[in-house]
């Protein structure tokens, strides 16, 4: 059996999402977050080292990382559904928005988050310290990465129905964390209408509602 560990209001949201899509059996092991951390529970250190989600186990495999969960599942069992042959431009574009999806325009987003929260977290006579610390790097790092990325997405989603070409993938399920992350924490003033059209059509399909019914609401912190 199929068993996603899911941590709540997380990119586990898009594992549940896609073995919707596919249509599997499943089963849900639920770990909440401190609401003070935000971080994940210790437990799940017992199915994996880091304590990430997601983490996936079927059978005598466990495996973490989005990407690799959701080339797992759309390998084995995606009977060609969700991905492209191997050799096509619509492949490369699949393989490099899995990939992009985490190793690029994550990072920005996750220093966002961390630097626009960092003066709450610290004493209240370092606050206004802090406070002037995180807003110099956001206008001058990070901010600035935040735009290119959302203009480069922008452009890409003006010419091409999905991520990889005319047809839903995969690649779109691994591309929806970072693209609500951006809605949330982009700078605002950034026109972005396909990014926009892109939320509504996934939010719109059965398969992300039905995620959602069975693995609670995602709501990106800001
Ligand atoms: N690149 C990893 C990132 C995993 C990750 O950072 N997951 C977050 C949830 S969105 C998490 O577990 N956070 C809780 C914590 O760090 O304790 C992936 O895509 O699976």
């Amino acid at each position: 059996m199929i068993t996603v560990h899911h941590l709540n209001n997380s990119r586990s949201q898009r594992v549940l999402w896609l073995l919707e899509e596919l249509a599997l059996p499943y089963e849900i092991a639920f770990y909440q977050r401190d609401p003070n951390t935000m971080l994940a529970p210790a437990s799940l250190k017992a199915v994996h080292p880091l304590g990430k989600s997601p983490v996936l186990t079927d059978g005598e495999v466990t495996i973490a990382e989005s990407a690799v969960i959701i080339e797992y599942l759309v390998e084995k069992y995606g009977a060609g559904k969700l991905s492209f042959a191997r050799g096509t431009k619509e492949y490369l574009q699949y393989l490099y928005f899995m990939h992009y999806a985490e190793g690029s325009v994550m990072p920005p987003l996750v220093m966002k988050l961390v630097f626009s929260r960092l003066p709450r977290s610290m004493p209240w006579a370092l606050r206004g310290v802090a406070g002037s610390i995180s807003k110099a790097v956001e206008d001058r790092f990070i901010d600035p990465q935040l735009l290119t990325h959302a203009s480069f997405l922008e452009t890409h989603l003006a010419t091409s129905a999905w991520f990889a070409g005319a047809d839903f993938s995969a690649a779109d399920i691994q591309m929806s964390f970072p693209i609500e992350a951006l809605a949330v924490r982009a700078p605002r003033g950034l026109p972005t209408p396909h990014l926009k059209a892109f939320l509504e059509k996934i939010h719109a399909r059965p398969a992300y509602q039905a995620a959602l019914a069975k693995g609670g609401p995602l709501q990106i912190l800001g």
